[in-house]
């Protein structure tokens, strides 16, 4: 019977997820759920990234904390829009907390909607939200260990970003290991050492949301057209 609950909850979430995606696709913007532990690295992300962006592409900002409005704040000057979410309870994000957002939001105004989940290795990986891409981060002081142990988010990766790369000297770190645990659960979601310290890894992680970009806006142009 348990079973049959959970499964029920999942397929509810999936059904908002569904119309979540469909209001991202007719507003042309693409949606992005990071997740990660906390701490590793979302916010401070969001907010070197939002500062690149700026002027060119507005964005909008949903974040998920069980309490405070900590990280909301510390991207409010630098994204389009932002919303915060508290969770209370619970360690990740459901696609009808999303969908309960978007009616505040400009969602045609803008280029890219960040999603920060709640600081989790786990339980977000189970929860579609509707996005049309999942970025993990993985920060050097987590260890090397990691990828294998929560192989769910991992496999479900369209990119990892390996954060604090500026650190790895501090640490006993076999970033080899990293590769090769990720390769048996992903083949292709590209392994992106990042610093938000040193910049190292910016141009790249913006390289690749401006291609993200312009391959769903290529994708949904041959859609129409079709
Ligand atoms: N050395 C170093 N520290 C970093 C880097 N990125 C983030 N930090 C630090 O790591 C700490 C946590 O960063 P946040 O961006 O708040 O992490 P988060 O993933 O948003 O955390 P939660 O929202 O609590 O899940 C802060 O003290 C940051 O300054 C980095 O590239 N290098
Ligand atoms: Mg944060």
């Amino acid at each position: 019977m348990k079973i049959n609950v959970v499964k029920n909850v999942l397929k509810a979430n999936d059904l908002v997820a569904e119309k979540n995606r469909q209001a991202f696709r007719e507003a042309g913007i693409l949606a992005i759920n990071l997740i990660s532990s906390p701490g590793s690295g979302k916010t401070t992300l969001l907010e070197k990234t939002l500062a690149a962006l700026s002027g060119r592409d507005p964005s909008i900002v949903i974040v998920g904390d069980l309490q405070t409005s900590r990280d909301a704040e510390r991207v409010a000057d630098r994204a389009f829009q932002v919303t915060q979410i508290n969770t209370g309870m619970s360690c990740h994000l459901y696609a009808n907390q999303i969908a309960s957002s978007l009616p505040a939001l400009d969602l045609e105004q803008a280029s890219f909607l960040f999603i920060e989940n709640v600081g989790n290795l786990v339980c977000p990986g189970e929860f579609d939200l509707g996005e049309n891409l999942k970025v993990i981060l993985l920060s050097i002081p987590e260890g090397d260990d990691k990828v294998a142990k929560y192989p769910t988010v991992f496999r479900a990766a369209d990119l990892v970003l390996l954060t604090k790369i500026d650190l790895l000297d501090a640490f006993q770190y076999d970033l080899k290991r990293v590769e090769s645990d990720l390769r048996k659960l992903n083949a292709v979601a590209p392994l992106l050492p990042f610093s938000a310290t040193t910049g190292a890894g910016m141009e790249d992680w913006l390289k690749w949301l401006q291609q993200q970009k312009a391959a769903k806006l290529g994708a949904q142009a041959r859609f129409i057209s079709e």
